[in-house]
């Protein structure tokens, strides 16, 4: 599937519509979540186009993958998680959810997260 390069993240990208932002360099930019789901609710993504977590992995470079990871890893300790703990989660693709396409990871903090996935109903 070709890059929609109209989706919103594209669009913070390119400075058409704001954002409540925590971090950018040369790759990464992040932004607080419009709708945060805890108190600290941070999205990362690569200024590359890629789609999903599928693309940017196979197709990003060495220096933007491992760009991304740091940043991921820094906004974290700079939003001051690392001692309580946070969660960082990328929807990939319709089981996953995802609604904007344009790779992003989530990263939560600020309280307990309970547990990833609802085990079954016994
Ligand atoms: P996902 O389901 O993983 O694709 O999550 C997309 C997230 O993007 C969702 O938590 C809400 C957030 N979001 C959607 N539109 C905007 C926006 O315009 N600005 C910001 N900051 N976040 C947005």
């Amino acid at each position: 599937m070709a890059y929609d390069q109209s989706n919103i993240f594209a669009k913070i990208l390119r400075g058409e519509i704001p954002c409540d932002k925590v971090y950018e360099d040369e790759h990464v930019l992040a932004f607080r979540d419009i709708n945060p789901q805890t108190p600290t609710h941070v999205l990362v993504i690569p200024k590359g186009a890629y789609e999903s977590f599928d693309d940017f992995s196979s197709q990003a470079s060495a220096e933007e993958i491992a760009g991304f990871v740091r940043a991921a890893g820094q906004i974290a300790r700079e939003a001051g998680a690392v001692e309580a703990g946070y969660r960082i989660l990328a929807n990939n693709g319709p089981d996953a959810l995802q609604e904007v396409p344009h790779f992003h990871l989530h990263i939560f903090a600020g309280k307990p997260l309970g547990r990833m996935i609802k085990p079954p109903e016994k």
